[in-house]
């Protein structure tokens, strides 16, 4: 928390006026993913992104003057009062309470809403934590009358948004973010995300990603209990070896619009991540039958057709298909009548989208 930490950015309590921030932040899809961490949400290794377009989180952060000195917040999700999400958001708030002390001098209304159901398995702690993490730093801003440099102020809310969960770090750009020292790119760090849209070639900067509700109940096991499982795992220090060793070769296809080398290297990520659950102990299964119904009738039609169409699977038995823009007609028609029975034709069509907005 060394980066950040500011003791000075105290108000004058006399001077404390009643306002309000916004924000909409997008979720994101892991291309390579992040599971495994240590210290204070670090990553075990490096992992890329698409963010989305249509899956989103907006949220307004109201203040007025509190003497408490102590974080003090009410949360209110979809216009109900939500106080089982507090602890998470608690912790959170004490956490950066470092980076921004005045937190302490106000009573904050958290309130949020999001496009998509709650616990569909589209990570929505991503946006979530990534509105709150601008909403902070744009309080900062009001409260303080200054104004960073656009690309200082969205590394600031990324390291914060990371602090609240680590994918979150990578949901505050547009297009794609990186998170994770990977030595092959300079700027690259284990405490916040990089925008790498400019290393991506064309195809992927409109590519669809049409989600597949498998299920969507609560995961029998959390991606906190996940992430704290793979410090048992036997396979752990191969698997993120292994991630790194993707990111090199991926990185290359992102540029050139290899979308041969982007697919194997994409499924094969969403096979791993579920294999590192099937090996933890206790071993858990988050795919569902119809996820691999779904992967098989994918890979079927992929062979007879060449449409260069790959999927990805979050924490959780959903399955993303990301393909190319102009074969989404054909794709639609191809999972409306193939696939959607897999999934009581409970379908989110996403993108590639531009990220967060005030
Ligand atoms: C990812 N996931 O890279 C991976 C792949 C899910 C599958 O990061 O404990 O909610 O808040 O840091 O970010 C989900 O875990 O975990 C996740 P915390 P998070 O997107």
């Amino acid at each position: 928390m060394q980066r950040y930490q500011n003791p000075s950015l105290i108000l004058e309590s006399a001077n404390i006026k009643e306002g309000k921030v916004h924000w909409t932040c997008p979720s994101n899809i892991a291309l390579i993913k992040y599971w495994g961490k240590h210290g204070l949400q670090l990553p075990k290794n490096p992992s890329i992104s698409f963010t989305l377009d249509n899956a989103v989180t907006t949220t307004s952060v109201s203040y007025v003057a509190s003497n408490d000195n102590r974080i003090s917040f009410d949360f209110i999700f979809n216009n109900s009062r939500r106080d089982d999400f507090k602890p998470k958001i608690q912790t959170f708030l004490e956490r950066i309470s470092v980076i921004f002390p005045f937190l302490k001098q106000l009573h904050l209304t958290i309130e949020s809403t999001n496009s998509f159901p709650h616990s569909t398995g589209i990570a929505s702690s991503a946006s979530s934590m990534g509105a709150l993490a601008l909403c902070l730093c744009t309080l900062e801003e009001k409260l303080f009358g200054t104004s960073m440099p656009k690309n200082e102020f969205y590394r600031k809310a990324s390291y914060i948004a990371r602090v609240g969960s680590g994918s979150a770090s990578r949901s505050v750009y547009p297009v794609a973010a990186l998170w994770g020292e990977f030595a092959d790119i300079k700027d690259s760090s284990d405490e916040y995300a990089i925008p790498v849209q400019d290393l991506l070639h064309p195809v992927f900067q409109s590519f669809q990603d049409h989600i597949l509700i498998v299920s969507a109940e609560e995961k029998s096991v959390s991606s906190t209990i996940g992430h704290a499982l793979m410090d048992g795992n036997i396979y752990a220090d191969s698997r993120y070896q292994q991630a790194k060793s993707r990111l090199h070769f991926l990185m290359p296809a992102l540029k050139s619009g290899d979308l041969e080398t982007f697919g194997k290297i994409l499924e094969d990520e969403a096979l791993t991540l579920h294999a590192l659950m099937m090996t933890s102990n206790p071993s858990y299964l988050l795919m569902r039958s119809g996820t691999l119904s779904i992967i098989e009738k994918l890979r079927t039609f992929r062979m007879s057709t060449n449409i260069p169409a790959y999927f990805t699977l979050d924490a959780g038995p959903n399955v993303h298909l990301l393909f190319p823009e102009n074969y989404t007609e054909i794709m639609s028609d191809f999972i409306q009548n193939e696939l959607s029975q897999y999934c009581n034709g409970n379908i989110i069509n996403d993108k590639v989208g531009l990220g967060p907005k005030v």
